[in-house]
């Protein structure tokens, strides 16, 4: 059995807790009311090991929602302890998103010394009525990252680039 504990960051109203929920299959669709994180939430899910990576064992996973909100700023510290991976959430046309995103990298995977190779950026437009802008430009924090663009509306999309982004920090973590 093996533990991959997965921070959850970004902006506040980005979409964090509502990718959580999907991929933590809680909720298939977005809720239609606004509930702010406090501090943190954790969902764990368990999952059979990737064929490719079988010698693994059963995967526990932890997903840390974490509140994008400075208040909480210093439970950050504790709650990076141990994570293996990042996953940023962003909302390209969120005013101000680039300069928070310039603060979080600093704050997280900069503070964890978490490479690049750790992290997955998502890029949720859920203010377009689903529509996924394709050429919004990406902030230049996040361009040696992962990506994939879209919103909770495409669940499969962001499974399909979670399951990616997983396997590929599982093989890292077995290596290691
Ligand atoms: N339609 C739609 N709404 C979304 C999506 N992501 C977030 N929202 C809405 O935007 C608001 C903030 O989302 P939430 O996940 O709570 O953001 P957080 O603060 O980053 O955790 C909520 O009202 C959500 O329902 C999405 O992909 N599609
Ligand atoms: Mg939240």
């Amino acid at each position: 059995m093996s533990r991959i504990k997965l921070l959850i960051v970004g902006p506040q109203k980005s979409g964090k807790s509502t990718i959580a929920n999907l991929l933590g299959e809680l909720a298939e669709t977005p809720s239609e009311t606004y509930r702010p994180t406090v501090g943190c939430r954790i969902l764990e899910l368990e999952r059979d090991p990737p064929p490719a990576v079988a010698s693994f064992g059963k995967i526990t996973l932890e997903l840390w929602d974490v509140s994008g909100d400075f208040k909480y700023e210093k439970c950050w510290e504790p709650i990076q302890r141990d994570a293996h991976g990042l996953i940023f959430v962003y909302n390209p046309a969120a005013p101000g998103t680039e300069d928070i995103l310039n603060q979080l990298v600093q704050l997280f995977p900069k503070q964890m010394q978490l490479a690049p190779k750790f992290c997955l950026a998502i890029a949720n437009h859920h203010n377009t009525g689903g529509a996924i802008v394709p050429n919004a430009p990406v902030p230049k924090c996040m361009e040696a990252l992962d990506k994939h663009n879209g919103t909770a509306e495409d669940s499969n999309g962001i499974f399909q680039s979670f399951e990616k982004y997983l396997l590929k920090l599982i093989k890292i973590l077995g290596e290691q």
